[in-house]
């Protein structure tokens, strides 16, 4: 529409409100429905685990809530500057108006029972939703141990003796059970179409459980900044059927030249590497997650000896022996 410019703007009648409603729906409908449109190339909106499911369930039920607030806000603030404009000479004009209990009653009333309802939502699903709670399941779990080296992701299958480096293959319906741990900076595990993030931290472990639903490629990401070679700190997590994940396993055993991930080539690998390619190990030393957990509780073992604690190997927990 080409620029009109009116020689007199201030005489110009303003337009009659159902105008200019339908000007506003006009221009609000379709900036409404703009990020629907973009649901599916949003990994959080579009999960393909049970896990993420729900947790799509909560952002959507809480983000409705919260929208309950603020929509009326933002339609009520844009009706009084309307209404209350100096030209309109019939709304009410109160210049000595001070108190509505009506009004009080709205304002607060609607925020608290908003907020009763968030918090036993949230209260239940932080609860259902705990990353270390196990799932329930008829199928075996499979276990993986992730340690966030710089730059790069090791993933380790102590029960089947083989490890990848940025490359998470899982079959498809099967819980899977994660230990993590970092071999260096602080780093932030995430699968956002399977569910919840974790942190990984050096000298200690923390444990996720996620499931994949449906077989496909899912990115995996650190979503911590860790230095320099972050930004390709990056893997496929492959859900595929039970059969092709055992054969998958089967490929990297017998692998015609097969990478040992032992102690030496371990120290190789943790050394700083960007934009790493897939790897994957035939065999991996065993025990191999849990010296990387305890290097750096060697500072600590004389004082944990003379507190007269222990160290488990589940971590830092410390427990007192008497
Ligand atoms: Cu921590």
């Amino acid at each position: 529409m080409p620029l009109r410019r009116s020689s007199r703007p201030s005489e110009e009648a303003p337009p009659p409100l159902g105008k200019l409603r339908a000007r506003l729906g006009r221009i609000a409908l379709p900036l409404l429905l703009l990020p629907l449109s973009a649901c599916s190339h949003m990994e959080l909106l579009n999960p393909k685990g049970s896990i993420g499911e729900q947790e799509k369930d909560l952002i959507l039920i809480a983000s409705g809530l919260m929208l309950l607030v603020v929509i009326p806000v933002m339609v009520l603030t844009l009706v009084f500057a309307w209404r209350y404009r100096a030209g309109n000479t019939k709304a009410t004009y109160s210049p000595t108006w001070a108190h509505s209990t009506k009004i009080e009653v709205v304002v607060w009333s609607i925020p608290c029972v908003i907020v009763a309802i968030l918090a036993v939502l949230i209260w239940r699903t932080t609860h259902a939703l705990d990353p270390y709670r196990p799932l329930e399941s008829q199928v075996k779990p499979v276990n993986v141990e992730v340690v966030a080296l710089d730059w790069k992701w090791l993933f380790i299958y102590p029960d089947y003796g083989i490890a990848t480096v940025n490359q998470l293959t899982v079959p498809v319906g099967a819980p899977i059970n994660f230990r993590l741990t970092s071999a260096s900076m602080m780093n932030s595990f995430f699968i956002p179409q399977l569910g919840s993030q974790i942190y990984a931290m050096a000298g200690m472990q923390t444990k996720l459980h996620l499931i994949a639903d449906e077989p496909g490629t899912y990115a995996g990401r650190s979503a911590a900044f860790s230095g320099p070679g972050f930004s390709d700190m990056q893997f496929n997590a492959v859900a595929v059927p039970h059969d092709e994940f055992d054969a998958w396993v089967k490929r990297a055993r017998s692998a015609p030249a097969p990478l040992v991930l032992d102690e030496a080539a371990y120290r190789d690998l943790e050394q700083p590497s960007f934009d790493t390619p897939s790897t994957v190990y035939a065999r991996v030393s065993p025990g191999l997650f849990d010296s990387i957990v305890d290097r750096f509780m060697v500072g600590r073992m004389p004082a944990l000896a003379l507190e007269g604690g222990i160290c488990t190997p589940d971590g830092l927990a410390l427990q007192r022996i008497y």
